[in-house]
């Protein structure tokens, strides 16, 4: 296996780190937990001098390393090109897996891919080797996974451009998912700020056993905090149940903390760390780690006595967890199996299972993959034939390979399964899928994180229902989303009744893992002689223009874009599947801005009113009519907003479009700053049921946006179609700092002034 990457760089953050948690124990006079060792950890200014507090503080931090994937990377690296640097100021890398479309099998698509994006790959690429990033070609794999693999270590920091960068808390990390124009500003140098987190402690007690898998942890816990719960904290697991579970088992829990809208979550350093990073070629950083082992896990104190450290704890038995489904349509409506065939039956939900889907950079270790195959072997040996149709999509060409090599691959073969190749595929909505066009109502069950509607295949009658990999395994081959395998036998060929043995797998590949080309390519030594174009003409490539910078004046008039009723996530505001094809392309992409939401007034999609004609239109359209006639508009809506995705895009495309401000009940913490970044308006509604007071109609005026300052409200004054009024106060959460964006246009604008 290649040489570990950074070396030299972690050595450094293990070297400085007992001085610097001796610093925090100074300042905060208690036991620490992990989270608050690594945060204090990195402070940009270096050695704490202040407690700070949580929830409120907003702190300069020094991340150790960014990564960005391929949909999300153009727009990052757009941007940090007009930074004016020779290089990336920390260790950095691309991925290339969200553009990979999954339709005939791994090889057949992996080539079309790569016809079909070679201008963006071109693109990163040369601007990768041009800046000093480390550069994952198509085929190497998920970005979660390759991070996993190669460059997450215990009581590192690292932030990347996806929101399941939190997958690297599988190996004790803290690791964030944030826009693109966050990423620019570490690589180019500058400190990355973020709210303090709160802390939610998660005691695992027990053992996980028998169907029961890590995922069902995070499932659960969805259940219990839902997608809001975890919202500026981060979750920390803690107790024998931790322990004893798998390293990349601890990454899958950590991905899903994305879904419960949590900054991230993390696990202390243990020995199933210490395997994983010994069975992944990195020997040298397990040693390293050793040494301060101490410092890699929270105070004893902290476990031994939760609630007097955490915000809120939480405690799971595993001996006592039963494997979950959740879904449809939103990742924390679980249900525990044994309960499924009543909630079936009472939601009416189509219980034949279409397809069964295993993979994604949430469930594709060795681990996961063997014992899915475990299943898959059992079926052949029973005599059973799948009911369902089954694909996988392995995380990394590591994986991959050596799941070949171990004839895993050919035991899936025998039961009929398709293998895509190592990228995001069906989980971003880039799946072919035979015969979606038709948008029937159907089930299917996966392993993924998301499940949001229209999210796979784009057919809004798809329910996906998210589970492990191994019940997801069994329910294919019962064809039957109430088929419980702890207590249901199914019938063979020959008409026997047999049953289903709870999964056995290997933690780690006992020969260890292989592979022939991981996919990497290390940039140029001295990049200063690469060129990097972007043809005016391109319809996925667009150079970036500066956002205009605020007048000094409230704005007037304002009309309602959409008031959007209900779930809004970034999938609502900006889709993907199709539509990443203009990830690099602001204005093509800006067609799809809003189209998923629900208008309040007539409860459909992609229809509003325009209030300059009077008549209907898609939402993209009559906003560039507004833009056009000079009329600010504001986009209204509900609690969560802008949940899911680290996607910049639906911050900047509003932007683009010419909306002055987004007014909601509450936001998601990725999306909320993206906003603040790009220069638009972030606003809440001091009263959650002023949202009722919004009209079609209305004409709203900001009072006060001359004077606007951190911690104090604004107020606006809605102007109703039949001359009423109502003044409503909105409350923000910019700081100094964030107002300076504002105003400027958009944060980018101030660094172009620096450097100019
Ligand atoms: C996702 O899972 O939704 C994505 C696609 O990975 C996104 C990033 C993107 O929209 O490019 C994410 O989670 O941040
Ligand atoms: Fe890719 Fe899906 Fe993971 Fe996002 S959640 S990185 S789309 S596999």
């Amino acid at each position: 296996m290649s040489k570990v990457f950074d070396l030299e760089m972690i050595k450094e953050v293990y070297r400085r780190f007992p001085e610097r948690i001796a610093a925090a124990r100074a300042v905060t006079q208690k036991p620490l937990t992990l989270s608050e060792k690594i945060l204090y950890g990195h402070l940009w200014n270096g050695n704490a001098d202040a407690s700070y507090e949580r929830g409120k503080s907003y702190v300069d931090f020094a991340p150790d390393r960014v990564a960005m994937q391929d949909a999300t990377a153009q727009m990052a690296l757009l941007q940090f090109m007009q930074a004016g640097r020779k290089k990336v100021a920390v260790p950095s890398t691309v991925h290339c897996d969200h553009l990979i479309q999954a339709k005939v099998e791994s090889k057949t698509d992996l080539t079309e891919a790569v016809n079909k994006n070679s201008e963006v790959y071109d693109f990163l690429s040369s601007v990768s080797n041009k800046y000093g990033i480390g550069f994952w070609k198509p085929g190497a794999g998920i970005i979660h996974q390759v991070v996993l693999e190669n460059y997450a270590f215990p009581g590192g920091m690292m932030i990347g451009t996806d929101s399941h960068t939190v997958n690297a808390g599988g190996l004790g990390m803290i690791a964030i998912g944030v826009g693109g124009a966050d990423a620019m500003d570490v690589m180019a140098g500058m400190a990355w700020e973020l709210k303090f987190p709160k802390l939610i402690g998660v005691k695992l007690t027990g053992k996980l056993n028998g169907w029961c898998s890590p995922k069902d942890v995070i499932l659960k816990v969805a259940g219990i905090l839902t997608v809001k719960g975890g919202t500026g904290a981060i979750v920390e697991y803690f107790g024998e149940g931790a322990q004893s579970m798998s390293c990349t088992g601890k990454g899958t829990i950590c991905n899903m903390g994305a879904e419960i809208g949590a900054t991230t979550s993390t696990f202390g350093y243990d020995e199933s760390m210490e395997r994983y990073l010994r069975s992944t070629g990195r020997a040298e950083v397990a040693d390293l780690a050793n040494t301060i082992k101490e410092h890699l896990t929270g105070d004893a104190e902290v476990y031994a006595n939760p609630g007097a450290y955490f915000d809120q704890v939480i405690e799971i038995n595993l001996d006592e967890l039963e494997p979950y489904l959740n879904g449809p349509f939103t990742p924390d409506l679980a249900t525990p199996i044994s309960q499924m065939k009543e909630a079936a039956a009472k939601n009416d939900w189509p219980t034949k299972v279409e397809v069964g889907l295993i993979g994604s950079c949430t469930n594709s270790s060795y681990e996961d993959i063997s014992r899915s195959a475990h299943l898959a072997k059992q079926a052949v040996e029973l005599g059973i034939t799948p009911k369902a149709e089954f694909s996988i999509t392995p995380g990394s060409e590591l994986v991959r390979y050596t799941i070949e090599r171990d004839g895993l691959i050919d035991t899936f073969d025998k039961i009929g399964a398709k293998v895509f190749a190592n990228a995001c595929g069906p989980c971003i909505g880039m799946w072919a899928r035979v015969g979606a066009e038709k948008k029937e109502r159907n089930t299917i069950v996966h392993s993924f994180n998301r499940n949001f509607s229209a999210r796979q295949d784009g057919n809004p009658n798809t329910l996906a229902f998210v589970a492990s990999p191994e019940l997801t395994t069994a329910l294919a081959i019962a064809g039957d989303l109430t088929f419980n395998p702890l207590t249901d036998t199914l019938t063979n060929d020959k008409g026997e009744q047999v049953k289903l043995m709870p999964p056995v797998g290997d933690e780690l590949p006992t020969k260890g893992f292989a592979v022939e080309d991981a996919g990497y390519q290390a940039p140029a030594e001295d990049g200063s002689g690469v060129s990097v174009s972007v043809n005016p003409a391109s319809d996925r490539l667009q150079l970036l223009d500066a956002f205009a910078e605020w007048n000094g004046k409230n704005i007037e008039n304002a009309r309602v874009l959409i008031k959007a009723k209900g779930k809004c996530t970034t999938d609502h505001i900006s889709m993907a599947g199709k539509w990443l094809t203009y990830r690099g392309h602001l204005d093509n992409i800006a067609n799809n801005t809003l189209i998923g939401a629900t208008n309040f007034f007539n409860g459909e999609q992609n229809k509003v009113k325009n209030q300059l004609t009077g008549e209907y239109g898609e939402v993209p359209a009559v906003q560039r009519a507004y833009k056009a006639a000079g009329v600010p508009t504001i986009v209204v809506g509900d609690t969560n907003y802008g949940e899911g995705s680290s996607r910049e895009h639906a911050a900047m495309q509003p932007r683009h479009l010419g909306v002055s401000a987004i007014l909601v009940k509450s936001f998601a913490r990725i999306h909320e700053t993206n906003l603040k970044k790009q220069g638009m308006l972030a606003l809440t509604f001091n009263n959650e049921s002023d949202y009722d007071k919004i009209q079609e109609n209305d004409q709203i005026d900001f009072v006060d946006l001359v004077d606007f300052a951190p911690e104090k409200p604004l107020t606006l004054m809605l102007k109703h179609a039949d001359g009423s009024q109502d003044a409503i106060s909105v409350n923000h959460t910019y700081n100094a700092q964030q107002i300076e964006w504002f105003k400027a246009g958009g944060a980018l604008n101030l660094i172009r002034k620096s450097i100019a």
